[in-house]
């Protein structure tokens, strides 16, 4: 691939509602969309999912701007691309940034596998297959305001439940949660809210039959996360955690989680992605697809990766209603009543945004030219 353009659009989207972590309240979504476009005209579309502030990870949208513009889109304009897959070698000496790199590196695997005529998951190594979808639910003003909401959630047909916790809204919520819905995929996520000194009072949730326990603690604490896993019956799911392929090796290693979620920003891109999803089914490690409150352009990625086999719990992969109204793509996202999603069809990821939408919410756009 002959890179000729690379266009970059800083968007600020409201929020449908605003989603509380253990971090902090989000009321819109700061991200990047990244065009990538060949001689011939074709284009392929990323997106970076830093947000504004360094709060779940220490990039942020200026950051990305910055070590793309700089660093990472020179490269490309450079020489020819031959493939996706080993663009990222061009980028070994800049250290970390993954999200400014996957938004790069994804929009490239979009063109390659528009160029080729065919779906991106084909590209990756699947064919189209429904996606199980699950939801995330921010902490809420309370345990009764948490209940309705899963039962909209429930109603909408996802298959499982995921709430937000940090200390002092943890054991409260579950057990309201668990008194009205007994039998509901249920799990919690705290964001690294947590440290080791909290061992007991996580213990408390062993009796609410969760499915995992998403980050406990500090995003560079695999050495804990194990001690706190040999103390719990629940499983440990590791995301901020799991930023290489090496740091998953070390997490199983370990023994710092039993379940991973992949996130393709989180980790650089697609590459990486597949190394970590190899590595967990080589170990037997169940594998879910997380979310980063993406507009169409990232959840349609998300979805054609999704496809993998390993993939094999329901990933944060849900309706763009649930984000944006309107969403960057026509037609949105949907969720069916059996809580499945499918992946866009045509070549590439399948969507394109549409463009007077990207206007009205630009804040900065750039071009750049071979
Ligand atoms: O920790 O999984 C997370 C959103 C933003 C940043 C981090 C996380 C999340 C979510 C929401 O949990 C997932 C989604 O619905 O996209
Ligand atoms: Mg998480």
């Amino acid at each position: 691939m002959r890179i000729a353009a690379v266009g970059l659009s800083e968007l600020r989207l409201p929020l449908v509602r605003s989603f509380e972590t253990s971090f902090g309240r989000m009321t819109a979504r700061d991200l990047i969309l990244v065009s990538v476009e060949d001689a011939s005209g074709a284009v392929g579309w990323g997106e970076c999912v830093a947000d504004a502030d360094p709060f779940y990870s220490a990039e942020t949208s200026s950051t990305a701007w910055s070590i793309l513009q700089k660093y990472l889109i020179p490269p490309v304009l450079a020489r020819p691309v031959e493939t996706a897959a080993d663009v990222s070698t061009r980028w070994t000496s800049v250290r970390g940034h993954q999200m400014a790199k996957a938004a790069l590196e994804m929009a490239l695997w979009d063109l390659q596998a528009r160029i080729d005529g065919r779906p991106l998951c084909e590209l990756l190594g699947a064919p189209a297959r429904p996606i199980a979808a699950g939801v995330s639910i921010g902490i809420q003003a309370s345990p009764a305001a948490l209940v309705d909401r899963i039962a909209e959630e429930q109603a909408a047909g996802y298959q499982r439940i995921k709430i937000k916790i940090k200390p002092g809204w943890d054991r409260q919520p579950v057990e309201a949660v668990r008194a009205r819905f007994p039998d509901l995929p249920l799990m919690v996520d705290a964001n690294a809210a947590y440290t080791i000194a909290d061992a007991g009072r996580l213990e408390d949730l062993d009796r609410f039959d969760l499915m995992m326990i998403e980050q406990p603690l500090s995003y560079d604490d695999l050495v804990r996360h194990a001690q706190l896993q040999r103390r719990l019956r629940t499983s440990i799911c590791l995301d901020e955690s799991i930023h290489s392929p090496e740091a998953a090796a070390d997490a199983l290693e370990l023994g710092s989680c039993r379940i991973i979620n992949i996130k393709p920003g989180r980790l650089g891109g697609f590459g990486p992605s597949l190394a970590v999803h190899e590595l967990a089914r080589a170990k037997g490690i169940p594998l879910w697809h997380g979310g980063m409150l993406e507009s169409g352009i990232g959840r349609a990625h998300n979805l054609h990766l999704s496809t993998l086999p390993g993939f094999t719990l329901p990933g944060d992969v849900a309706a763009s209603r649930r984000y944006f109204v309107p969403d960057l793509i026509e037609p949105p996202i949907e969720v069916r009543p059996d809580g499945t999603i499918d992946v866009p069809a045509g070549p590439g990821i399948g969507v394109v945004p549409e463009p007077d939408r990207v206007a009205a919410a630009a804040v900065r756009i750039a071009r750049f030219r071979a």
